[in-house]
């Protein structure tokens, strides 16, 4: 029986809870992979009475940790952050990164630079040789939102407003999401500057230069990569 992509998920989720020690300071990401992360870890803190305090980066994250017993603080209640562990929807062979499938990539981002290490969990599907296949989300302000959406149109990056039952979804801080559909990107680095430095993007999904450590659950087993 092939291991389910839930099963690589948690293979891949547990092994990064071997990294976390007390009194860390740890930022806790957003998705599925993360979710199995943090109930692996809630177990520990219990089973060891480990103390540590969990940074995370969507309330989603912050209502299962605290469910759990693990103790959170916002990103600006800490003076640092030992080692931020995330999922991610795309990785490269140059560890560049997409993220943002859940709408959750600008506080991923915030976390993430501020964290003295990070680590990205995710199973063996989301290692591919080009970034791109994965639609790139944009957290966009919404006023103004649908001239931005002409100018990313106009410059063929391929927009698509990210909707829910006709209404948009919004993050947690209550802007709208843009999905840019390239399916390849052949160069992260200019694509990511060119994003920057369009008024009304608040954050694009590709996190260049961040992840220090990707641990990837494989049907053998997780494999930590650095
Ligand atoms: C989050 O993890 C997002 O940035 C990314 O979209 C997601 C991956 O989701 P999953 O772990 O559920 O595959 O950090």
């Amino acid at each position: 029986m092939p291991t389910s992509q839930d099963q690589l998920k948690k293979m891949a989720g547990e092994r990064a809870v071997e990294f976390i020690h007390n009194n860390m300071v740890v930022g806790l990401g957003t998705g599925s992979t993360v979710k199995f992360m943090v109930d692996a870890l809630g177990k520990k803190v219990k089973d060891e009475g480990l103390t540590i305090v969990g940074v995370p980066t969507s309330e989603r994250t912050r209502l299962q940790a605290n469910r759990l017993g693990i103790t959170t603080k916002g990103v600006d209640e800490v003076d640092h952050i030992d080692l931020t562990v995330d999922g991610a929807d795309q990785i490269d062979k140059r560890f560049q990164g997409i993220k943002g499938g859940g709408g959750a990539h600008l506080w991923e981002k915030i976390v993430a630079i501020n964290s003295d290490k990070n680590m990205w969990i995710v199973d063996e599907s989301k290692m591919t040789d080009q970034l791109g296949s994965f639609p790139l989300p944009l957290e966009v302000i919404p006023y103004g939102s649908k001239q931005l959406f002409k100018r990313l149109s106009n410059k063929g990056l391929n927009p698509k407003f990210r909707m829910k039952d006709g209404q948009h979804v919004l993050t947690d801080s209550k802007n709208y999401i843009i999905d840019l559909y390239l399916h390849q990107i052949d160069d992260p680095e200019k694509l990511a500057s060119e994003l920057d430095h369009m008024t009304g993007i608040v954050e694009h999904g590709l996190f260049l230069n961040i992840v220090n450590t990707v641990i990837v659950g494989y049907e053998s087993g997780p494999k930590i990569l650095h």
